[in-house]
């Protein structure tokens, strides 16, 4: 059983990058991206999955490079308008990302899955790898704030991650099924690692650990599971990983979020600029420059992950 797939779980801006950088380096079919859908949201009427289409538009070579999210070349029309209508105007919706929103929502109410919805765009997008999400059930990533429990993009976007942050909630994941291609991509023998991308760890990573079943098929892989590190040098790259940790209560190091995601680890790649941590770690860590700037960067840390996965395959 030639064991070739690499599954990589990703959300936010952070894994899109690596996701991008894994699926230069492979084959299309190669490559099988878990997106997490706990950042979703109704918003103006419509179906929003910010991480399925970060991860979609940077595959795509369409993501707006300065944010990460969203498309390049953009006009804000609608934006303009709709705020001059005294509408909702708080999550940036450009024109041309604003089709991709009402073409889902449409599909979505006619009966079609999330999961076709998402393959088809990829496809429609020229993206050879395979990009799905979580669960097509419902999760919603809740916050327990200084100001009581907020919705995931009311905090994020709307407050600018300012609550103060003292739980983490995924409502409905105890009732959400993993997707059946993604669990049955996972049960076939033919992993060769699943990479946990350098997302936020509370908001990206854990609502897909957290869905039933999804850990056990994981380990049931048989293949090496390798994370790479979102904190560098004791900061995060980008968005609120750092100020969350402190608020949990815990240290912000790369060394913290390794003991976070605890047994499930075989391997952690992280900056030399935390390499002191080493010591507390279980898991097998390779020392990379992890800082991802240029497309190259992208690449050369996909190469470093599925070196270190391959290493602790031939034990
Ligand atoms: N993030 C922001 O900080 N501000 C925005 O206005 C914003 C709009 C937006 C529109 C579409 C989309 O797919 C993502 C968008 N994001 C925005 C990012 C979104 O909040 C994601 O949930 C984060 O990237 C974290 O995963």
């Amino acid at each position: 059983m030639n064991k070739r797939l690499v599954v990589a779980l990703s959300g936010g801006v952070g894994g899109a990058k690596l996701a991008l950088g894994l699926s230069r380096i492979l084959p299309a079919d190669e490559l099988l991206v878990v997106a997490n859908t706990g950042d979703d949201f109704e918003h103006l009427g419509l179906s929003i999955s910010p991480d399925i289409d970060t991860l979609t538009y940077t595959l795509a070579g369409l993501d707006n490079p300065a944010t990460g999210w969203g498309r390049r070349d953009e006009t804000w029309s609608f934006m303009d308008s709709i705020g001059a209508l005294g509408g909702e105007d708080w999550f940036k919706l450009g024109d041309r990302d604003l089709a991709l929103h009402v073409e889902r929502t449409r599909r979505l109410r006619a009966g079609q899955t999330l999961s076709e919805v998402t393959t088809d765009v990829c496809r429609r997008l020229g993206i050879g790898a395979r990009v799905l999400p979580m669960s097509d059930d419902r999760v919603r990533t809740r916050v327990r704030s200084d100001v009581g429990w907020i919705d995931f993009q009311d905090y994020f976007v709307r407050q600018q991650c300012r609550p103060v942050v003292h739980e983490l909630a995924f409502d409905g994941v105890t009732l959400a099924r993993p997707n059946a291609d993604i669990v049955a991509a996972l049960r076939s023998g033919s992993v060769r690692t699943v990479i946990i991308c350098p997302s936020n760890p509370f908001i990206s990573v854990e609502p897909i650990l957290a869905i039933p079943g999804m850990r056990d098929a994981m380990k049931a892989s048989n293949a090496p599971i390798v994370a790479v590190s979102p904190i560098i040098g004791g900061e995060a790259v980008k968005g609120p990983t750092a100020k969350m940790m402190r608020e949990l209560g815990l240290e912000v190091s790369a060394a913290a979020v390794a003991a976070r995601y605890g047994d499930l680890l075989d391997g952690y790649i992280m900056d030399d600029a935390d390499a002191d941590g080493v010591g507390t770690i279980g898991a097998r860590v390779t020392i990379a420059k992890t800082l991802m700037k240029s497309l190259d960067d992208r690449e050369a840390l996909a190469r470093v992950t599925l070196d270190a996965a391959d290493a602790l395959a031939s034990r």
